[in-house]
């Protein structure tokens, strides 16, 4: 957290993205993010390419206006991912500090990362990404170190200092994953999950998935009253985290992680696949977006969501929640709507319209009741078992309930979303023969 106390002065190039978009502003947000303050911004509107990953004249051009504006500036930022050699080259040209996009996004995950867990995996992402980088390096001070002894210090003798970087980063992330494994077998979400699979628990288990920022942990928040860190700056949320609700007493399992951000690179996404995989189980998965955006920006973001559930192979139905509408007239939502239904009709079960912030949620919870089991009225009969009672408490609205003194039994007339099966299995647990019969659904 050091970093996000002290004032990180900085000048941003912009580029676009490997989709050859050109969004300056989520770059500027990223590093708003990471801490830094933005003082300048220059566009490099072609990709990158060549040794300094900017045309040498745009590179003579923005070096020119450092030196007379900012010849004090200590970090020069750069909107797209660095290859080691031009990482190099900016370093030496500049003679500044240098980050790409993807060690900015790895200084957020680090401030941001609270669990243990997601600490080693941000670092196992850090060591992955940083490794050609130290070879790179390596290599430049051992041609220095050549050229001053005059010839050839690793030749023959002993083990190439290369091999042993490479060796001591393998050792690294094996101790890393060792640990990540140990932390994983003991996980809530996996507990949960397999519970339910064994059938020894009911419930849904339902997983908030999106961009970055679009209020996942605002709307987990409001359904379920819990206080998760919510805040504007991008990746906020690192941890897989599941908290229940219930609806007339039927559990459902509400599962926050990660937020997907465009190129969200290949190691990022190994390093986190498996929380998020773990998330994935769910039953089914709530899209959420930002509908206060345009709609540009909306097509933009869905489509990187999408293509990011796809990766991950999660093929459950899913719910598109149209977050943030408080902020937008209620023409603009009609127009939000009517292009979402045009284009993404079909791929989701519905689409809903809410405001995590406001609390407004009466539509998702509304679909959220058509995802349970339908709610049924039943007739209990028990004999005097307390336990058993208690039991019928904690899983149906008790719409009747008669104790017959002489013959010690309870009547219940119950509303649930439980099968007769199951309450069948359960009351016999509770050491009573229980008749059951069901009156209406
Ligand atoms: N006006 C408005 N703001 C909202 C709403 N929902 C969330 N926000 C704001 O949007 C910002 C992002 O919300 P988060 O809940 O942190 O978003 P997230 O999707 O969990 O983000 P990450 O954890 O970074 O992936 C916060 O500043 C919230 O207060 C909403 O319904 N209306
Ligand atoms: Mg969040």
């Amino acid at each position: 957290m050091r970093e996000m106390t002290e004032t990180k002065s900085a000048v941003l190039i912009h580029f676009p993205t490997s989709e050859g978009r050109f969004i300056p502003e989520e770059f500027r947000f990223l590093c708003l993010s990471a801490g830094y303050q933005v003082i300048e911004e220059y566009s490099n509107v072609k990709r990158p390419r060549g040794p300094l990953a900017l045309s040498s004249q745009k590179a003579e051009e923005i070096r020119t206006l450092l030196d007379v504006k900012h010849p004090k500036l200590k970090y020069l930022l750069i909107g797209t991912r660095l290859t080691p050699v031009q990482y190099f080259n900016l370093k030496e040209y500049f003679q500044k500090d240098i980050l790409d996009k993807m060690m900015i996004v790895l200084e957020i995950f680090e401030n941001h990362a609270q669990t243990e867990e997601a600490k080693l995996e941000v670092k196992l992402a850090q060591l992955e990404y940083q490794r050609p980088f130290q070879k790179r390096q390596l290599k430049i001070q051992l041609g220095k170190e050549r050229k001053g002894a005059g010839s050839m210090p690793f030749t023959g003798k002993g083990i190439d200092p290369l091999e042993l970087l490479d060796l001591d980063i393998q050792q690294q992330k094996r101790q890393i994953e060792n640990k990540l494994e140990k932390i994983r077998k003991s996980r809530e979400v996996r507990r949960k999950i397999r519970r339910k699979k064994s059938k020894e628990r009911l419930g849904i288990n339902i997983a908030l998935v999106g961009y970055t920022s679009a209020g996942k942990s605002t709307l987990l928040n409001a359904l379920t009253g819990s206080s998760e860190k919510t805040d504007k700056l991008y990746f906020t949320t690192l941890d897989t985290r599941v908290r229940r609700i219930e609806i007339d007493k039927y559990p459902i399992y509400l599962i926050d992680t990660i937020g997907f951000i465009e190129d969200l690179p290949a190691f990022l996404f190994k390093s986190f696949r498996s929380t998020l995989e773990e998330s994935l189980l769910a039953d089914i998965i709530l899209v959420v977006i930002d509908a206060s955006e345009p709609e540009s920006v909306i097509k933009r973001k869905l489509s990187v969501t999408e293509d990011t559930l796809l990766q991950l192979e999660a093929t459950q139905p899913k719910i598109l929640v149209l977050n943030k509408t408080d902020k937008i007239t209620s023409q603009d939502l009609e127009a939000r709507l009517t292009m979402i239904l045009e284009r993404y009709h079909g791929s989701y079960q519905s689409i809903v319209p809410i405001s995590s912030l406001k609390k407004h949620l009466s539509p998702l919870m509304e679909e959220l009741g058509k995802l349970l089991p339908p709610l049924k009225t039943y007739q209990v009969i028990i004999d005097g078992n307390w336990s058993a009672r208690e039991f019928l408490y904690s899983v149906a609205t008790i719409l009747d309930e008669e104790l017959d003194a002489s013959s010690r039994l309870f009547t219940f007339i119950i509303k649930t979303r439980y099968s007769l099966d199951y309450l069948k299995r359960e009351l016999i647990k509770q050491k009573t023969q229980p008749r059951i019969e069901l009156i209406s659904s």
